[in-house]
């Protein structure tokens, strides 16, 4: 959680659930504005989702067309609160989807089916 090297372009885990998906929003914003061609990957677990800045990120991220892929991580537990008794809307994928992003659901575990999603597509969601 607390691994950060900046100099490698690792900006760390966060202790705050959440807190590292507008934390990336602004560093590809950051990039954007200088004109470097960079991507940034952030991932997170479902029980961000529960989270406000889960949807402002989603939000500004495709409204203002930044280069950013989210990854969600979704183990179906946020610690020891399943999904299902934390959230109405369990389909994750359609919370994405409902800010217009590009999305794409791959069983996690499979190394193959993760690989592929580089050949078929570029999600900004997966
Ligand atoms: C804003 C905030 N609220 C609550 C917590 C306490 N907390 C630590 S981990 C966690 C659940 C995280 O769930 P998830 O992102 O799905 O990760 P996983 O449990 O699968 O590792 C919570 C609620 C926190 N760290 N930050």
């Amino acid at each position: 959680m607390h691994i950060f090297d900046a100099d490698h372009n690792f900006y760390g885990g966060n202790a705050i659930v959440g807190g590292g998906l507008s934390l990336a929003v602004g560093l590809v914003l950051r990039d954007k504005m200088v004109g470097e061609a960079n991507v940034t990957a952030c991932f997170f677990g479902e029980g961000a989702v529960a989270e406000g800045e889960f949807h402002e990120s989603m939000n500004l991220a495709e409204l203002w067309d930044l280069p950013v892929l989210f990854v969600c991580e979704n183990n179906g537990y946020a610690m020891g609160s399943a999904l299902l008794r934390t959230e109405s809307e369990t389909d994750i994928h359609a919370k994405a989807a409902a800010y217009k992003m590009e999305v794409e659901q791959v069983d996690g575990m499979g190394v193959i089916a993760v690989a592929a999603i580089r050949e078929t597509g570029r999600p900004r969601f997966l």
